[in-house]
């Protein structure tokens, strides 16, 4: 099976930097797979895409440098295995509240094979094209799953939920999180409440050599995130981006000419 680089990235201990998906446009995901992304996440949880626009965005994804991950819009094993059998190389699954839930999400991204204890019902149509004949046999170990924490109660149980072994990493949802801990939409990463709980969910992390990752609404958090130590940033979403530099250009020229 072609391997996971990012996986390969994250056992030798290096940082990787994901692209993120809210537009429902193949062309789009193409564009950012190949625009220098260690992985492009497609976003079927707060993005626009529908199932048919998710796998038609793996499979522009498929012929780009970038890991396509999906993150699905709940926990739930249908749309998991839907997501993993379409192609994707690894799944995000937002709102994780407790290690029962963790588990779950887990086994649904597991083969039950080789001893490991999982769900995932077999038919891994995109899978066998993009990963090779022998992908289900070697799809649990190069399928990542990466468990949000995002609410109090995920917080609350963040090291039992670290520790489920079917899971590879936590990945925080900073906006969901500030507004669980009180703080409201758009709380700062360093407001003390939000930078303690992600430095709890990192140090969880750590103790079961796990990874961990973060959504960041800036670049300048991605950097801040990266230098405390998370392995995987996403440096915001295409939607985002375009709108900032449509604002860019705009005020360019829109400015008042100089006097002469
Ligand atoms: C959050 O910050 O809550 C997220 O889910 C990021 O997409
Ligand atoms: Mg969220």
């Amino acid at each position: 099976m072609k391997s996971n680089r990012l996986l390969e990235i994250f056992r030798s201990s290096q940082a990787a930097v994901a692209g993120w998906m809210s537009l429902d446009s193949a062309y789009a995901a193409e564009l950012v797979g190949c625009s220098g992304f260690d992985a492009v996440v497609v976003d079927c949880q707060h993005g626009m895409a529908g199932h048919a626009q998710m796998v038609a965005m793996l499979q522009a994804l498929s012929h780009t440098p970038a890991v396509p991950l999906v993150r699905v819009s709940q926990n739930n094993l249908a749309e998991i295995n839907r997501a993993l059998d379409a192609g994707a190389w690894g799944v995000i699954c937002p709102l994780v509240n407790t290690a029962v839930e963790a588990l779950a999400f887990g086994r649904a991204c597991r083969y039950p094979l080789d001893g490991v204890e999982g769900d995932r019902s077999f038919g891994p149509a995109r899978g066998l094209l993009v990963g090779g004949a022998d992908y289900p046999q070697h799809a649990n170990a190069n399928v990542l799953a990466l468990a949000m924490i995002e609410t109090r109660a995920g917080l609350d149980a963040v090291e039992a939920i670290a520790a489920v072994p079917q899971i590879d990493g936590l990945f925080i949802g900073p906006s969901d999180l500030g507004i669980a801990l009180g703080l409201g939409p758009g709380a700062s990463h360093e407001h003390p409440m939000l930078a303690d709980a992600i430095r709890r969910i990192q140090a969880a992390c750590r103790t079961v050599d796990k990874v961990a990752g973060i959504w960041c609404g800036s670049a300048e958090m991605a950097r801040a995130m990266q230098a405390q130590g998370l392995q995987l940033v996403a440096p915001g979403h295409d939607a985002i981006w375009l709108k900032a530099e449509i604002a860019r250009r705009l005020a360019v020229l829109r400015a008042p000419a100089a006097a002469s």
